[in-house]
């Protein structure tokens, strides 16, 4: 239809993407095959067969060892340099994408081959693509705080690469203040701040207050839940907080997209955006993902053009360069 055709074709920012969770069967075997890793799977058939989802803990189960794959700066380079002609493909002009050093620094790969790699695709993006790309470093939240800590140490060498900070994976038994401290040194230090607050857990309206008003971060991965507190979302649009949801990743850990939330948030002028989280697991690229919940919320072209402006909005570009986009 029209309306999928312009979810597709508008020029986007795309602010949630795992650049692990972009990792195709297809590019998981060339990886194993240089690598000498003898895979469980032989066709991308068996490979899709395991991406039965029902809840975050089923699909980190099957993301986390699927990395083993990765393991030089050129594995990094080419995974991400797949993911960013595959999302110029579908309108993204800027990418702000997270990448998990410690799911490769805990089983002996350097850091630096990790950074080495996906700096270099992002260089050759924005030459050959026209691209601008910025990785924001997430920690890993069911790992310890000195871990994450350690791991912020050892990224400040390679500040000028690094545009914040974020935290993902289990949230059960891991709130955000647990990391309070990192966070603070992560500020200090000049990085930007965003955090996962995901949408399965029961009582998760309390974590929301915590990175709003303790943490104090500058954004909030998926967060939709924030609309059970009309009061913290007022908040949010005062504060001028960015929410990056994901709808088709909401569908696989959760059974719904939250697309009701989602329009929620739209229709109260704050700057909620959407995205595709990890793409390759969930079977949705950006512009998938818009399309999808305009399906799924019966929204307007007027609606997709406002979802992409605020992706620009709710970027980490400088004035000069988001202004531009608006
Ligand atoms: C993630 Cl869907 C999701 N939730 C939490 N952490 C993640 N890391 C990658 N995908
Ligand atoms: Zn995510």
């Amino acid at each position: 239809t029209d309306l999928a055709a312009l979810a597709h074709g508008l020029p986007k920012a795309e602010l949630h993407l795992h650049l692990e969770g972009t990792l195709e069967p297809e590019l998981k075997f060339a990886l194993a095959e240089r690598n000498g890793i003898e895979l469980a799977e032989t066709t991308v058939e068996q490979v899709r067969a395991t991406y039965d989802f029902t809840d975050l803990t089923s699909f980190l189960a099957v993301y986390y060892p699927a990395m083993q794959v990765l393991q030089t700066a050129d594995d990094f380079h080419d995974l991400a340099w797949a993911y960013l002609q595959k999302a110029a493909s579908q309108g993204v002009v800027h990418a702000e994408m997270f990448f998990d050093p410690q799911a490769h620094t805990s089983r002996g790969v350097p850091f630096s081959e990790v950074i080495g790699g996906y700096r270099r695709a992002i260089v050759r993006a924005e030459r050959e693509l026209g691209v601008s790309g910025e990785l924001i470093l997430c920690f890993l939240r069911d790992f310890s705080a000195e871990y994450a800590m350690a791991t912020l140490m050892e990224a400040l060498a390679y500040k000028p690469w690094i545009l914040g900070v974020g935290l993902d994976s289990d949230e059960r038994g891991n709130p955000p203040e647990k990391f309070a401290a990192v966070f603070a040194r992560a500020r200090q230090e000049g990085f930007l701040l965003t955090m996962h607050c995901d949408i399965d857990q029961v009582g998760s309206i309390d974590n929301i207050r915590t990175v709003l008003t303790g943490i104090a971060v500058d954004r909030i991965d998926h967060g939709t839940n924030i609309v059970e507190d009309p009061s913290l979302v007022a908040l949010a649009i005062e504060k001028g907080i960015g929410f990056t949801t994901c709808p088709v990743s909401n569908s696989f850990v959760t059974e719904q997209m939250k697309a009701d939330e989602i329009v929620q948030l739209l229709r109260a002028g704050a700057k909620v955006t959407v995205n595709s989280d990890d793409p390759a697991y969930f079977g949705g690229y950006v512009g998938d993902n818009y399309a999808a919940l305009a399906a799924q919320a019966s929204l307007s072209a007027a609606d997709l053009v406002q979802l992409a402006r605020n992706s620009f909005e709710a970027s980490w570009l400088t004035p000069a360069r988001r202004d531009a986009y608006l």
